[in-house]
C-alpha cells in the first residue's frame, strides 16, 4: 500500500499548480560532492567601505543620511525605470517582447552593519515591517504599478552583494509570473469555495500539526506540504487579508516577532548566518478586486544538510521537475525543535 512517508511520490503546489517529486527513500544517500566554505560572518557595526552604512557614499556618488533606524532609497541601478515608453514587438508570433516599467528601492533594515534580522531587537524589526507597509501603500498610489514585490536576498550563497542588513522592493507595471500563477490558483479556489485557499489550508495544518515550525496569535509558519527547497517555509496570516496594508498594529508586532523566531531557528539549524531569498506575496494593485488573495511570505533557503552543503537545482530539476529527498515533515520537525534563542546570544 502507498505510504507517503516511505514511497516516492509527487505533491501538488496548490499556489502555483506545479508539482514536486518527493523521494523519502533517498535521503540517506552519501554525499561526496561540492563542500561550500562556511562564511565568516563577524562584522563591525560600522564599515567605512559599505555603501549602505549611515552617512556613507554610495557608488553613484550620493550620500546616505545619518539614519538611525531604517532607510529607504531608489535603487541606483534600478532594473525597472519609471519612464520606459510603452511598446510591443511581435515578429510573426515568434519573437515577442513588451516594454516594462517600474520603481526599484533598497531598504536598509538597520544602521548597524553587523546585524541580521534574527539579531535585531523585535521593536527594530517592527520598524522594518512598518516601512514595508508604508512603501506598499505609497507605491500602490502610482496608477501604472500593478505589483509590488518586497523581498530580501540574504548571504553570499544567494548572490547578495552586501552583508549590511537590507532588502529590496521592485514595483512593476505588470504582474510577474509567480504572482500570475498564484492569482489563478487562488481565484479558482475562491470562486468554488467562497473562502481563501490558504484559510482552508491553514485549518488542515493546524489539525495535522506535522509541518508547523512556529506560530503565534496572528501567524503560522509551516514547511508547506509541497516545499521544494529542503528548509523552505511560509509565514501565513491567520486572518484572511489580501495585502500588508491591512495589517493592524497588533498584527505588525506579531509579524516582527515571528520573523525573529523563524530566522533565529534558521541560524540555529547549522550555527551560521542562514542564507535565503524571502519575500512577501500579496494581491496585485490597481487591478480591480483581488479578494481571493491571502497574504503570505515565502522563505527559500538553499542549504541542504549542513552549513556547507547546498541543494543544487540541476539535472532532473532543470530539465523535468523539482525533486527533494528529506520530506517537508522531517524538515519541519528539525526546525520546530530548534531553540528560539540565537546561538550567538546563548550564555
Ligand atoms: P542585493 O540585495 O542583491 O545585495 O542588492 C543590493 C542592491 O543595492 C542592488 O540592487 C543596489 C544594487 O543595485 N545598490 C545601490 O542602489 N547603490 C549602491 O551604491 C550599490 C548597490
Ligand atoms: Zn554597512
Amino acid at each position: 500500500m502507498f505510504e507517503i512517508k516511505e514511497h516516492p511520490h509527487t505533491r501538488k503546489n496548490i499556489l502555483t499548480g506545479e508539482w514536486v517529486l518527493v523521494s523519502p527513500n533517498r535521503s540517506k544517500r552519501p554525499w561526496q560532492g561540492k563542500v561550500e566554505t562556511v562564511p565568516n560572518d563577524t562584522r563591525p557595526a560600522y564599515d567605512a567601505e559599505c555603501y549602505l552604512c549611515s552617512g556613507n557614499k554610495r557608488s553613484d556618488g550620493s550620500k546616505n543620511p545619518d539614519y538611525k533606524d531604517t532607510f529607504v532609497f531608489t535603487n541606483d541601478f534600478s532594473a525597472l525605470l519609471e519612464d520606459t515608453p510603452d511598446g510591443v514587438i511581435n515578429k510573426n508570433d515568434l519573437l515577442v517582447a513588451k516594454s516594462e516599467s517600474g520603481i526599484c528601492k533598497v531598504i536598509c533594515f538597520s544602521p548597524n552593519h553587523s546585524l541580521t534580522l534574527p539579531l535585531m531587537a523585535e521593536e527594530d524589526i517592527e520598524k522594518v515591517v512598518n516601512l514595508w507597509q508604508q512603501e506598499f501603500t505609497e507605491l500602490s498610489n502610482n496608477p501604472f504599478i500593478k505589483y509590488i514585490q518586497i523581498f530580501e536576498n540574504k548571504g553570499d550563497t544567494m548572490g547578495c552583494s552586501n552583508p549590511h542588513p537590507h532588502g529590496q522592493i521592485w514595483a512593476s507595471s505588470s504582474i510577474p509570473l509567480e504572482l500570475e500563477k498564484e492569482t489563478l490558483q487562488q481565484k479558482q479556489y475562491f470562486e468554488i469555495h467562497g473562502k481563501s485557499l490558504l484559510s482552508d489550508y491553514i485549518d488542515i495544518e493546524l489539525e495535522q500539526k506535522e509541518r508547523i515550525v512556529v506560530e503565534n496569535e496572528h501567524f503560522l509558519v509551516v514547511v508547506p506540504f509541497w516545499a521544494v527547497w529542503p528548509y523552505e517555509t511560509m509565514i501565513i496570516s491567520k486572518r484572511h487579508v489580501t495585502d500588508i496594508g491591512e495589517f493592524t498594529e497588533a498584527e505588525k508586532k506579531s509579524l516582527a516577532a515571528i520573523l525573529k523566531k523563524l530566522t533565529t531557528k534558521y541560524d540555529n539549524l547549522f550555527k551560521i548566518s542562514f542564507p535565503y531569498s524571502a519575500g512577501i506575496h500579496q494581491r496585485p494593485v490597481n487591478d480591480g478586486l483581488h479578494n481571493e488573495w491571502h497574504w503570505h511570505m515565502h522563505f527559500y533557503p538553499p542549504l541542504l544538510r549542513s552549513a556547507s552543503v547546498k541543494k543544487f537545482m540541476v539535472g532532473y530539476e532543470m530539465l523535468a521537475n523539482p525533486q527533494r529527498d528529506i520530506t517537508p515533515e522531517m524538515a519541519a520537525l528539525s526546525l520546530k525543535e530548534l531553540s528560539e534563542i540565537h546561538y550567538k546570544n546563548k550564555p
